[in-house]
């Protein structure tokens, strides 16, 4: 435990951790390259210097808008490093969820891959937002002569030598988490938060170690895949694996046969989609020793099916946003299929009713999680902290029950939120993007099991006088929400309504729709 008065810089620890043992490993392979753990000090403190030199000042924020690529660790760990605090936001978003970002974070600047450029472009200007853009385009493919190149940057930095003199309580980075009325909370951890998850989770249940080559599929802008593929392997010193395309089946195939990592972070619908697909290698091309799966609860068939074909088991586990990483996971070697394990040692966990109360062993209660990584608290938004961050509880709005060996069983969300394939989705969102189409009057949005029994968006829809239900109305009505919301958000199926259940207030009842569903 430090004293809060100490200084402490997250990003300064987990890069000289390395340096005096293994800074000639290979820290860091992307799409382009390779990096050493000497080569990503340098390359963290010359973006550090480079940051400063554009004028940014510790404290300010920097929105990063990146692919997985070596610049997202350079620039995630070069702002924390000269004190500036980073905003690492999903890539996959629309220009709507940008502009509402960069005006709720007032960001003084945004690093943005050149792949996203145009949208975010789009974002600023919606926002009226006219800070500071730097392009990332490692490969160099794309130069555009109105912004400043990362590259060019960090090339003339003066490196940053000593790091800022930030305290262990201090803002470190924000993440921004879903919220049930559609619009995102920027979290708020502070400086000693990633590591403390590396050694509670990391090194404490998965053993990761040196020797291992770890590959997430989730992505370093999710909380989940930022300690995966970001501070888990720095903290042990470990090979991370990273690619920024999309991790389909076929593209994570592949990297499981070629870069041979030892430990895959994946989520349930991509566990079940690589068991299916033709490119999946044998077992004896793959050099896995252990896989982890979060996002949401690993349907048991899907975790015996895995390790049935691969001989590697799945730990599964749930964490937040707001808790940065897994506090309640299995255990290697004793997994239980069907369960999300128990509390990770550092943590502690407790079942409450409707009422606040203990609720009885073996009865469904909302989790509320204790340990020392859970954030500050929302950026702005006073009475939502004060409803998730209750002193020392962190609510987490899912529903488990215990089984008689005291492993957690997921029972569904206590407000109306779905993950979609591990990413939240606001049925509100999903409902707002429907009733823009011009031929629909009212929407309403619940999750509903796929084959799989993965949990994927479902709209009933009420049409506006005179609309003829179609298949064709309904495709189109998907690919209209398709145009507006990331993409995973669109409901796979709709039902055509006379009317939907609602409260005396004129709420809609979710959960009507949910047991007519279920029955
Ligand atoms: O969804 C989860 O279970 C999760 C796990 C680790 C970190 C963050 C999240 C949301």
């Amino acid at each position: 435990a430090l004293d809060g008065t100490a200084l402490y810089n997250c990003a300064a620890d987990l890069l000289d951790r390395n340096l005096a043992e293994r800074g000639g490993r290979v820290a860091i392979v992307d799409d382009g390259g390779t990096w050493t753990f000497a080569a990503l000090a340098r390359r963290v403190d010359a973006c550090a210097g480079a940051l400063l030199g554009l004028g940014l000042e510790a404290e300010q924020r920097v929105v990063l808008c990146l692919l997985d690529t070596i610049d997202f660790p350079t620039a995630f760990l070069g702002a924390i490093k000269a004190g500036i605090v980073p905003i690492p936001v999903n890539t996959l978003f629309p220009a709507a969820d940008y502009a509402y970002i960069l005006a709720d974070s007032r960001a003084k600047a945004a690093i943005v891959s050149s792949e996203l450029l145009a949208t975010f472009l789009d974002a600023a200007r919606q926002a009226g937002w006219a800070g500071t853009i730097v392009v990332s385009d490692p490969r160099g493919t794309a130069p555009d002569p109105r912004f400043a190149a990362l590259d060019a940057l960090v090339a003339a930095a003066t490196p940053l030598q000593n790091a800022a003199p930030t305290r262990p309580d201090d803002a470190c980075f924000w993440l921004y988490s879903s919220g049930s009325t559609g619009k995102p909370k920027g979290t708020v951890h502070v400086q000693t938060s990633l590591v403390r998850t590396a050694e509670l989770f990391a090194q404490g249940v998965l053993g990761l170690r040196e020797d291992d080559v770890v590959y997430s599929a989730a992505k370093l802008f999710f909380a989940y895949g930022l300690g995966n593929a970001l501070t888990f392997p720095l903290a042990a010193g470990a090979t991370a694996v990273l690619h920024a395309g999309r991790a389909t089946p076929y593209a994570v195939s592949r990297i499981l046969r070629d870069a041979k990592p030892t430990v895959f972070c994946g989520v349930p619908t991509l566990f079940a989609s690589l068991l299916v697909h033709p490119e999946f290698p044998p077992r004896e091309r793959l050099a896995l020793r252990l896989c982890t799966s979060a996002g949401e609860a690993l349907p048991e068939e899907i975790g015996r099916a895995w390790t049935a074909r691969t001989g590697v088991e799945i730990v599964d586990g749930i964490g937040s946003t707001e808790m940065l990483h897994i506090f309640v996971s299995n255990r290697p070697g004793a997994v239980r299929y069907g369960t999300t394990g128990t509390p990770v040692p550092g943590y502690a966990v407790r079942l409450v009713d409707e009422t606040g109360a203990i609720a009885a062993f073996g009865e469904i209660g909302e989790l509320e999680v204790n340990g020392p990584t859970s954030a500050a608290y929302y950026w702005n938004a006073r009475e939502k902290s004060r409803r998730t961050f209750l002193g020392e509880w962190t609510r987490t709005g899912d529903k488990f029950r215990q089984d008689q060996d005291g492993n957690f069983i997921h029972c569904g969300r206590a407000d109306d939120m779905l993950k979609v394939g591990g990413i939240w989705v606001s049925p509100g969102e999903v409902e707002s993007a429907l009733v823009a189409h011009e031929h629909v009057l009212e929407a309403a949005v619940i999750g509903v099991c796929d084959e799989q029994d993965l949990v994927k968006p479902k709209a009933f829809v009420i049409l506006k006088p005179g609309v003829v239900p179609s298949d064709e109305l309904a495709d189109a009505l998907k690919v209209h929400v398709k145009a507006r919301l990331a993409p995973y958000k669109y409901p796979r199926w709709i039902a055509f309504v006379d009317e939907l259940p609602k409260t005396a207030t004129g709420k809609i009842r979710r959960h009507v729709l949910r047991a007519q569903e279920d029955a």
